[in-house]
C-alpha cells in the first residue's frame, strides 16, 4: 500500500492547519482578512508545514511533545503564502492552488499588501516563540527568498557548468532555504538540539530535489495537474535545468538563454530542443541524487515512524505530477 502525502498530513496532526492559518490571519478589516486568507481556500499540498512536523517529532522522538515545533511549521506556511502571493505579482499569474491569484482576484496593490500583512503576521509568531536564535534562523530565510528573485533576474552565464552551478543556488535561495531552515528550527526546539545541522542538510537536499521537479513539471505536467500555469517559466525568460542539459546538445539554445526566450519563435524552437534532448531525464536524475542524499542525511536521526515519514517525503517529491 503506498503511502500518501494526505497520510502524512494526518501522522503530524495538520489535519486543521488551514483553520489554525486563517486564524492567525482575521483582521478587523474585513477587506484585508479576505485577501489574506484567500488562498487557504485553495487546493495547497501543506508539503512545507507537514515536512517540518515530520522532522520536529522525529527529533523529539522519546521526549515530550511540544507546542513551539506546531508554531514553526504554522510559520513557515505563512512565509511561503506570502513570497506566493508576491511571486504572483512578479510573474503576472492568473491561476493558483486551483484558484485565481491574490493579484487577479483583488489587484496588484491588495496583492503587495497582503503579502506584507501575511509576512507582518509571521513575524510577530516568530517573535512570541520568545527564542532569539529560532528568529535568527526563520527571519535569515525571507533575505534569502529576496536575494533568489534578485538572483533570478540577472545572472547569465554561457557555460555550462557555471549555469548548473547559479541555477542550483538559485534553488536553494528560492525554496530550499524555507524548508532546510524550517527544519532547522524545529530540531532547535525539540528535545535533541544538537541535531539541527543534519535536519538543515535534510531540509536543503529535499528542497533543492523539490525545486528542480518543480522546474520538471513546469515542461510536462498540466495546468489541471498543478492548479497553476503550466509552461510558463519560458515565458518568463527563465532557463531552468531542462533547458540548461539541452544546451549541451544544442549550443544554439544559449542565444535563446542570454535573449530570455524574447523573439518569436524561441520558446517553440526552446521546447523542441528540450524534447530533443535529455534535458528532462537528466533533470530528473539531478533531483535523485539530492533525494538520495537527503535519505542518506536521515540515517543519522532517530529511528521512528516519523523518519520513516521524511523518507517517504523524499519518494513523493520525486514521483509527484503537481
Ligand atoms: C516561487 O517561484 C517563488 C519563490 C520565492 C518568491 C519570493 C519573493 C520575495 P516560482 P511557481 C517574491 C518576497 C518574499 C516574501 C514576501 C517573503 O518558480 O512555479 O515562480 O509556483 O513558483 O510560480
Ligand atoms: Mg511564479
Ligand atoms: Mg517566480
Ligand atoms: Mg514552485
Ligand atoms: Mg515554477
Amino acid at each position: 500500500q503506498t503511502i500518501k502525502l494526505v497520510d502524512l498530513r494526518e501522522a503530524v496532526n495538520t489535519d486543521n492547519i488551514v483553520e489554525d492559518l486563517v486564524n492567525d490571519l482575521l483582521s478587523e478589516n474585513p477587506d484585508l482578512t479576505a485577501s489574506a486568507t484567500h488562498l487557504f481556500k485553495g487546493g495547497g499540498k501543506y508539503f512545507r508545514p507537514t515536512c517540518v512536523m515530520l522532522m520536529g517529532e522525529c527529533c523529539n522522538t522519546g521526549y515530550p511533545d511540544n507546542d513551539k515545533q506546531r508554531e514553526i511549521a504554522l510559520i513557515t506556511e505563512l512565509i511561503h503564502v506570502a513570497s506566493l502571493i508576491h511571486d504572483d505579482v512578479l510573474d503576472s499569474s492568473d491561476t493558483r492552488r486551483t484558484l485565481q491569484t491574490v493579484n487577479s482576484r483583488f489587484n496588484e496593490k491588495v496583492a503587495i499588501l497582503s503579502g506584507d500583512y501575511i509576512i507582518a503576521r509571521a513575524t510577530s509568531k516568530l517573535a512570541r516563540l520568545g527564542c532569539s536564535d529560532t528568529i535568527t534562523i526563520l527571519s535569515s530565510v525571507i533575505r534569502d527568498l529576496i536575494k533568489g528573485e534578485i538572483h533570478q533576474l540577472n545572472k547569465r552565464s554561457n557555460n555550462h557548468e557555471e549555469q548548473l552551478a547559479m541555477y542550483i543556488e538559485k534553488s536553494y535561495l528560492k525554496t530550499a532555504s524555507l524548508i532546510a531552515h524550517g527544519c532547522q528550527a524545529v530540531a532547535l526546539n525539540s528535545g535533541r538540539p544538537h541535531l539541527q545541522h543534519i535536519a538543515y542538510q535534510y531540509g536543503r537536499n529535499m528542497g533543492i530535489a523539490f525545486q528542480l521537479v518543480d522546474d520538471m513539471l513546469d515542461f510536462i505536467s498540466t495546468s489541471e495537474a498543478m492548479g497553476k500555469a503550466a509552461g510558463s517559466d519560458l515565458k518568463l525568460g527563465l532557463a531552468t535545468a531542462p533547458v540548461l542539459y539541452a544546451a549541451v546538445k544544442h549550443p544554439a539554445m544559449n542565444q535563446l538563454i542570454s535573449r530570455g526566450f524574447n523573439e518569436e519563435g524561441d520558446i517553440e524552437l526552446a521546447l523542441e530542443m528540450v524534447k530533443d534532448s535529455n534535458g528532462i531525464k537528466l533533470t530528473k536524475a539531478l533531483a535523485q541524487r539530492y533525494c538520495d542524499k537527503a535519505l542518506s542525511d536521515l540515517k543519522q536521526l532517530p529511528e521512528s515512524e516519523y523518519r520513516t515519514g521524511l523518507a517517504v517525503l523524499c519518494d513523493l517529491v520525486l514521483n509527484r505530477n503537481s
